[in-house]
């Protein structure tokens, strides 16, 4: 027996989905334009979860660049049948004429090589595979409703799959419009079968404050479904903004060995006013079943702090819970480039890395010289130490990154006549102000940058001669969470470096970025 404290997976995991095999579980969550993208966790009991690899991890599989921030991949579903594990996931965001939209990808080992995406004729975002126990196998997705009653309806569809070709065959049934009359968003969609009657689990709402789930039981594969009279099963909404938790929703469900059933699902925890810089993150809640239907965290209706879960070990210090700290090295798969790999530009070096610097910056939707980790606690100390040889109007150093239009740099940049100095810039909007700047030239050797948060201020800090580092600017950090960008995404923090659009050859070292969580959780 262990209680698990939620979030599972702290830090930017939206839209988890999760499959068992065995003893073993295995979990996917969306990624936007990073790359490389979906991870795949696994665990053996819901508790301690080890990243093991991802789905889209080589460049050739897809092609994202040019997507902009928060477009890419979106909800993915993870499943397995008959010794192989299938992803169906949807690229949002591809110019028209350009591969893009559903698309399925399999495997035999979880941790890869995934196969090259095959690609679905049917629109809209959200898919998901369920496999009958009579061999045929339901695809099923959400889109805008062809004829809406009322605004922002959706309607989910299902259509069978011939797992062979992978092509999707037959006559496609519109199933669900949301379980309340006006439901926006009705998405996420799952569908089970539990003891001979299927189950439609989906989401609504739209995947901010209002989320909500809601289950519906069939007969027969193709409906028609009737909702539950207790929709939504879970949401927080009725909760008021200052709840803790938020915005809960997109959930998916999974029995374990034992019998017991449990859900894993997204939600947002504010702090410092209505923001969530964590992002969307990964949470599990308990779920146990009544007259045929699934009660979500029974007896109190709502996600808890800690769960227990009968069958698990005490918690172990995983990277994927964000537990550990210390140097992040380059072997880790917590770090991520953006919509391309980044063998393009960085080479390992050490604890740290060689980044060749690259003429694209980080307001264009391409992939520059950047590699980030998510920010997965309120508190953290993100430090860097960068050799920065740098030629006249480049730049070189840390990013508090949201998107292309808002980020915040700690930088060595060099002037026109050479000189380099430690700057802050925060870009709000497109806009670009100059927050702060240390007097003294950036001498030639190491530079220590650190970013520091608490709570929403992300304080500043270089030493650029080796001593204890001095603070150059705070930003604020609540211009920089999806409520006040737009967007689905939290808030990475990383190293980058650009030669702003002129032709370069320089190379700059990072000795090592190291990662301190100060507090484990938002504090409540
Ligand atoms: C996801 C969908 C959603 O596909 O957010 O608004 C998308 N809805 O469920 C991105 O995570």
């Amino acid at each position: 027996m262990a209680r698990v404290r939620n979030p599972i997976l702290p830090g930017c995991y939206p839209d988890p989905s999760v499959c068992r095999v065995g003893d073993s579980f295995y979990l996917v969550t969306s990624t936007f334009e990073y790359f490389p993208g979906l991870p795949v966790f696994h665990s053996t009991d819901l508790v301690s979860w080890q990243q093991v690899g991802h789905v889209i991890d080589r460049p050739g599989q897809l092609d994202y660049q040019g997507l902009r921030y928060s477009h890419g991949l979106f909800a993915p579903t993870i499943r397995h049948h008959d010794g192989v594990f299938w992803v169906v996931c949807t690229l949002v965001g591809t110019p028209d004429g350009e591969p893009g939209g559903n698309f399925v990808v399999t495997a035999t080992d979880p941790a890869g090589p995934w196969s090259d995406p095959v690609w679905l004729d049917e629109d809209g975002i959200d898919p998901s595979i369920f496999f009958d126990d009579d061999g045929r196998v339901w695809l099923h997705g959400t889109r805008p409703a062809r004829e809406p009653t009322w605004p922002g309806q959706t309607e989910v569809w299902v259509r069978e799959l011939d797992p062979v070709s992978r092509k999707l065959t037959g006559t496609e049934h519109v199933i669900w419009h949301g379980a309340v009359l006006g439901a926006v968003w009705a998405e996420g969609p799952h569908l089970y079968k539990v003891d001979g009657a299927y189950y439609l689990l989906a989401a609504e709402g739209g995947t901010e404050f209002h989320h909500a789930t809601s289950v519906a039981r069939a007969e027969s594969v193709t409906g028609p479904y009737v909702g539950n009279r207790s929709n939504p099963v879970l949401t927080h909404r009725h909760l008021g903004r200052g709840m803790e938790i938020v915005g809960v929703g997109h959930a998916d469900l999974v029995q374990a060995v034992d019998g017991s059933w449990w859900a894993v699902l997204l939600g947002m925890r504010p702090y410092g006013g209505y923001h969530y810089n964590l992002g969307r993150e990964t949470f599990l809640v308990p779920v146990v079943w009544e007259d045929g239907w699934p009660v979500f965290a029974p007896g109190v209706g709502r996600i808890p702090d800690e769960v227990e879960v009968p069958f698990a070990g005490e918690p172990r210090p995983g990277e994927a819970q964000g537990s550990t700290s210390g140097v992040v090295p380059p072997g880790s798969l917590r770090w991520t480039s953006l919509r391309g790999p980044a063998t393009e530009f960085a080479t390992p070096d050490g604890q740290g890395w060689t980044l060749a610097v690259r003429p694209a910056t980080l307001t264009e939707p391409i992939t520059p010289a950047f590699l980030g980790i998510r920010q997965q606690h309120q508190d953290v100390d993100a430090r860097a130490v960068v050799v920065a040889p740098l030629a006249p109007g480049e730049e070189a150093g840390l990013v508090v990154r949201q998107n292309e239009r808002d980020h915040v740099t700690l930088a060595i940049t060099a002037g026109d006549d050479g000189t380099r100095r430690v700057r802050a810039m925060h870009r709000r909007a497109d806009v670009e102000t100059v927050i702060g700047e240390l007097p003294t030239p950036a001498p030639d050797g190491p530079v220590t940058l650190v970013v520091s948060t608490r709570g929403q201020e992300y304080a500043l800090l270089a030493a650029p001669d080796g001593g204890e580092p001095g603070l150059v600017a705070v930003a604020d950090g609540t211009t920089l969470d999806s409520t006040a960008t737009g967007g689905f995404t939290g808030v990475w923090l990383g190293v980058y470096a650009t030669s702003n659009g002129r032709p370069t050859s320089t190379r700059v070292r990072v000795e090592h970025l190291s990662y301190e969580p100060r507090a484990l959780s938002p504090p409540r």
